[in-house]
């Protein structure tokens, strides 16, 4: 057999390969983006006002997964302890309960803000200041866990970037 019949025989094996190692690459790549379908942007957490044992903090989370998720959890470093809460109107009255789990379903973006999904944070391990960054992680029933930074900001700094129509609203 010549070295160029070996040749002839051996390429179609070796493009076979190479194929298939970049169909692998394609596949990983592929898994990435599944890790990161669950974004959050903007976590804020309001500085405790004098006296007061507990204090609210928003995000917005967007699922760009094609499944429904279920947040379960949500710690902030720092703080004792977090709950997810929502709002309410019962009967002309304005009020808020806690939720165990939230559903985000696929391709949702869900806002906590003023008046609707909202963090109640307790306990402070140490007083907070305002700028500082505090790592927040959310559970999912999946497993799936999302880290962020929430940013300390200030009652005013957060009246100041709330709708007009949300305003009247006084939480706690
Ligand atoms: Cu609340």
């Amino acid at each position: 057999m010549s070295f160029k019949s070996l040749l002839t025989m051996l390429t179609p094996a070796i493009l076979a390969m190479g194929l298939y190692s970049s169909a692998l690459l394609a596949h990983a790549d592929h898994q990435h983006d599944t890790v990161n379908e669950i974004v959050v942007n903007n976590a804020q957490i309001r500085d405790f006002l004098p006296g007061s044992k507990s204090s609210a903090g928003y995000l917005t989370l967007v699922n760009h997964g094609d499944t429904a998720i279920e947040l379960t959890k949500v710690t902030v470093e720092s703080l004792g302890r977090v709950e997810i809460h929502e709002h309410q109107h019962v009967n002309g009255m304005m009020k808020m309960q806690k939720v165990d789990t939230l559903q985000i379903k696929a391709n949702q973006q869900l806002d906590f803000k003023p008046g609707g999904y909202h963090l109640m944070v307790f306990e402070p391990k140490e007083p907070l200041k305002i700028g500082q960054e505090l790592k927040l992680t959310l559970y999912f029933s999946n497993g799936d866990r999302v880290f962020t930074q929430a940013s300390v900001v200030s009652l005013e700094s957060q009246i100041a970037e709330t709708p007009q129509s949300q305003q009247h609203h006084t939480h706690h």
